[in-house]
């Protein structure tokens, strides 16, 4: 089996699939898109025929192409059940989903680079008004993550149970954007011990954007 990634080194949601990938011992060719070069590389014309989007992550897998991370998570479970990111019973599976999806659809839309670039640009806010912007939001979806790992996390170093789940591979690639506009993690301890868990984590570190062979 084949497969290749289209990433960037500081796309998060690029550093979920990587960490997915490791955690199965999927082996990959990564093939980087750089967001920001020639005005990003992401909108090109070869890359939209590829995603019509024009995000990354992408996965190419023997031909067959999966956008959208949490989709091309879903499929690494399917076509490589072990070991599991989605766990235990239905219940359990939807609130190990519940946790990805509030970073992947309420939390992260709001400050990826488009939308960064448009408060900058289209409405001119200086960067302190936009890390603000992007504070806000972060902080709002970290305190109800907070209290869903107090809820569900079984040992303080997942965000539930007491092995790595979905949940985790979405938090950390957060974290690591809250880091870069500078998000005080104190009001989320519990967070923050999930984060500093995982990231010493042979799978997650492999994964870290300053990892990667187009990090800068
Ligand atoms: N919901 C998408 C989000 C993908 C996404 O927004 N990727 C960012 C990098 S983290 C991107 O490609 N941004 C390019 C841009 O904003 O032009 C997913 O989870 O795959």
């Amino acid at each position: 089996m084949a497969l290749k990634l289209y990433t960037y080194w500081r796309s998060s949601a690029a550093f979920r699939v990587r960490i997915a990938l490791n955690l199965k011992g999927l082996a990959y060719e990564s093939v980087p898109r750089h967001l920001i070069r020639d005005g990003g590389e992401q909108h090109a014309l070869d890359y939209l025929a590829l995603n019509p989007q024009g995000l990354v992550p992408a996965l190419d897998h023997d031909g067959t192409l999966v956008t959208q991370s949490l989709a091309i998570c879903e499929y690494l479970e399917e076509i490589q059940p072990e070991p599991r990111l989605l766990p235990g019973s239905a219940a359990e599976r939807a609130q190990i989903r519940a946790m990805a999806l509030a970073v992947a659809c309420d939390i992260h839309p709001l400050n990826n680079l488009r939308v960064l670039l448009y408060l900058r640009g289209e409405l001119s806010q200086p960067d302190e008004a936009v890390n603000r912007w992007a504070r806000h939001w972060i902080a709002g979806g970290f305190a109800a993550l907070e209290q869903w790992i107090e809820r569900y996390s079984g040992d303080g170093r997942h965000c539930h149970g007491s092995g790595v789940t979905l949940a985790d591979v979405f938090l950390l690639p957060q974290v690591f954007n809250a880091r870069r506009v500078q998000l005080d993690l104190a009001p989320y301890p519990r967070l923050a011990a999930v984060a500093a868990h995982l990231e010493a984590q042979p799978a997650f570190a492999a994964a870290r954007p300053e990892a990667q062979a187009d990090a800068e």
